[in-house]
């Protein structure tokens, strides 16, 4: 199994679950020219990070990643049953993460990292709220995530599953930004996320280079 990667990218979501599920896997090291070639366009068209290569799969989104890996292991138990009701809301976390909760959070990057490398959103549709505005927007979309983890420690059936990948994956990124500055039920989720081995593992501090 393969992933490519770049630190400090969504790509650490995807490294982190492997991490949990403790396999084996190699990590590729995609560098700006090699996700600008032919040959990575294979991998994805979009030429972004990250991509799994397992034998016969070759699939990006980092989200699709962690639902196929915790599919993949469900023995593992990073995802409810197929026949469980809990699946239901696991769907709701991986995609809130995805869709509703990442939104605020790009738009406040692209004021703090103008410079990131960024191949498909157009220049003028970047940063095109305040990073006031888009602190609001994120306060807001914390709204339902602060409600449940006021009495539960992780989002599905209070036990940790690839939901907490991503939506910890997520506010990472908030918090490395500097967007959870005050105490909430959603900052003490991500401490305890952060607390945990295999996140340590997929973690770095240092942002990628880019060149
Ligand atoms: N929705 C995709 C987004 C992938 C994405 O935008 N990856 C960024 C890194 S976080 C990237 O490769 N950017 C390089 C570029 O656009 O040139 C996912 O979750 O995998």
């Amino acid at each position: 199994m393969k992933l490519y990667y770049i630190p400090t990218t969504r790509a650490v979501r995807p490294r982190w679950l492997l991490e949990e599920i403790d396999i084996s896997y190699d990590l590729v090291n995609v560098t700006m020219e090699m996700s600008r070639s032919n040959e990575y366009a294979n991998l994805n068209p979009h030429g972004k990070v990250p991509v799994l290569v397992d034998e016969n799969v070759t699939i990006f989104e980092s989200a699709a990643i962690c639902a196929y890996l915790a599919d993949k292991y469900l023995e593992r138990g990073f995802a409810p049953k197929l026949e469980s009701s809990a699946r239901a809301y696991y769907y709701q976390w991986m995609f809130y993460a995805s869709l509703t909760l990442e939104a605020p959070v790009e738009q406040y990057m692209f004021h703090v990292l103008p410079d990131l490398p960024e191949k498909l959103l157009p220049k003028q549709a970047q940063a095109k709220v305040t990073p006031e505005e888009a602190t609001q927007w994120f306060a807001k979309v914390c709204g339902p995530l602060n409600e449940l983890l006021k009495d539960n420690n992780y989002l599905v059936e209070n036990s940790f599953t690839a939901a907490d990948v991503v939506t910890g994956g997520v506010l990472l990124w908030a918090l490395k930004l500097g967007m959870l500055q005050q105490d909430s039920p959603v900052k003490t989720y991500l401490a305890r996320l952060m607390e945990r081995p295999a996140f340590q593992k997929a973690d770095e501090d240092t942002y990628a280079k880019i060149d």
